[in-house]
């Protein structure tokens, strides 16, 4: 059988492109199984503090065993903005449409056009905790392009593609992603921890 976890996000594209590539190890539940009617905490300074906010406040809240993720896109001639804080770029409340947008004007005039994704994974289980950490490396194009994805989709093209992540399937855009990235990461620490029980 295998073991439950709870993923411990309040976007239900996290939860699409996770559960995607965890369906094999996990026993996969979102939050709409846990009684949760407040917004998790995020109140750290990086993408690892608040990673482990949110894994630490749904394990300890609800005793479960839970995967967090924290996310952000980098822009290098933004000195890094809008980084950790990506999901209220543009203010309250979250609107993706609306930080993608303030993005583009940011940027408007600007020729580097460098950035990454990044995401720090967090698995909390008996009050102990792991995290990992992917990226990708791409450009913010000029104008959206897509419809696939979610937040800033329709602006990332990923380095060595003519294509912006929303103009890509989910299973294209996991194959190469940030999120897929740090949860190779994850499955493979998982593969050694179950080798090492095993021994
Ligand atoms: P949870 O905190 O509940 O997990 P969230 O959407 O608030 O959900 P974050 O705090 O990690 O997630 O915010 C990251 C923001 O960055 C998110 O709202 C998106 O706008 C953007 N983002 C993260 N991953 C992305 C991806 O794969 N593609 C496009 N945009 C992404």
């Amino acid at each position: 059988m295998r073991p439950v976890l709870y993923l411990a996000t309040q976007n239900k594209h996290k939860v699409e492109e996770l559960s995607a590539l965890l369906k094999h190890n996990f026993d996969i539940r979102d939050l709409s199984t846990l009684s949760l009617t407040e917004e998790i905490p995020e109140t750290g300074k990086t993408l690892a503090e608040n990673s482990l906010l949110k894994a630490r406040y749904i394990a300890e809240k609800f005793q479960v065993i839970c995967l967090a993720d924290d996310s952000g896109l980098e822009v290098e001639a933004l000195g890094g903005a809008p980084g950790v804080y990506s999901a209220r770029y543009a203010g309250e409340p979250k609107d993706d449409l609306a930080n993608l947008q303030l993005l583009l004007t940011n940027l408007s005039g600007i020729s580097n056009r460098r950035a990454r994704f990044v995401t720090v994974l967090t698995y909390y289980a008996n009050n102990t905790y792991s995290s990992f950490e992917g990226e990708i490396q791409g450009n913010i194009v000029e104008a959206p392009r897509g419809t696939q994805g979610f937040g800033y989709d329709p602006v990332f093209q990923p380095e060595y593609e003519t294509r912006t992540f929303a103009e890509m399937s989910l299973a294209e855009k996991n194959l190469i992603a940030h999120r897929a990235r740090a949860l190779e990461k994850f499955i493979n620490y998982l593969d050694e921890t179950q080798k090492c029980a095993d021994e």
